[in-house]
């Protein structure tokens, strides 16, 4: 891994951030595991990871997030933000620092939607949060899988497990979802929206379009 390609992340170091995002049922993981090949083929070696979840320690909070009943939405900012801290502190910034690609299944995005705007709670108060459980760590580049709710859910049925407590949240909050990461979207340049109804192949082809205009030195701008 050449260390002068990896120094075009912005504030992380050396390596370089990517987080993929988006509604539930996106297929955020299938891009996910695309990119990892996709960078693997090149020689790369990437770091990838998920939240909630990435560490024991936040693999346990994962699940109490997912399976408890009884969580208000404080309680679940916390918690997600608690995953947040140990992965970043413990995987992400490690990583980051030996010059690595960094690539998640979502970050501090899936907080400002799911608990900013989908459970209402004080927008600047998540903001604030979220940047002390990060120490201001944001990814340089975040892709946001845009699917209707109704598609998403679609997607999972057949999937072994019934829905989790937060895919059970009801229609109006996983719309609230969906309008607030387009909203982020647009209003941060590093956060790039992709249509998520083509099917993967096509996505992953726009996923690494992307990654060559962004860093393209890294990634070969001119590479087939
Ligand atoms: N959460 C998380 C918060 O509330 N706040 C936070 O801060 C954080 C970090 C995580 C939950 O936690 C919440 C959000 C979530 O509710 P999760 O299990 O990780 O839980 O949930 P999701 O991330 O939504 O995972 P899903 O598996 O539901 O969705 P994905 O990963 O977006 O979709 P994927 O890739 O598994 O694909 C789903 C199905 O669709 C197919 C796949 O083959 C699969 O069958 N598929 C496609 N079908 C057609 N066309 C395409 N382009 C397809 N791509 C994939």
């Amino acid at each position: 891994m050449s260390a002068a390609g990896e120094s075009q992340g912005s504030g992380s170091g050396h390596g370089i951030f990517i987080a993929i995002e988006g509604p539930e049922g996106a297929g955020k993981s299938t891009q996910v595991r695309m990119l990892e090949a996709w960078l693997r083929e090149r020689g790369r070696d990437p770091l990838v990871t998920r939240e909630p979840g990435g560490t024991p320690v936040a693999e346990e909070v994962r699940r109490i997030l997912l399976e408890s009943d009884a969580l208000s939405a404080r309680t679940e900012l916390l918690l997600m933000l608690a995953s947040r801290s140990t992965l970043v502190e413990a995987v992400i910034r490690p990583a980051l620092e030996a010059g690595r690609v960094v690539v998640t299944d979502r970050f501090h995005l899936s907080t400002l939607a799911y608990q900013g705007y989908g459970r209402a709670l004080p927008f600047e108060d998540v903001v604030r949060m979220n940047r002390f459980a990060t120490g201001g760590l944001e990814p340089d580049l975040t892709v946001v899988l845009d699917v209707e709710p109704d598609v998403g859910a679609a997607r999972r049925t057949g999937r072994s497990g019934g829905p989790d407590r937060i895919e059970r949240a009801g229609d109006a909050f996983h719309r609230r979802v969906l309008e607030a990461y387009r909203e982020l979207a647009a209003a941060d340049p590093r956060v790039a929206r992709l249509d998520a109804t083509p099917e993967a192949g096509e996505i992953h082809d726009r996923i690494v379009a992307l990654l060559r205009e962004r860093f393209g030195e890294t990634f070969g701008a001119g590479e087939g």
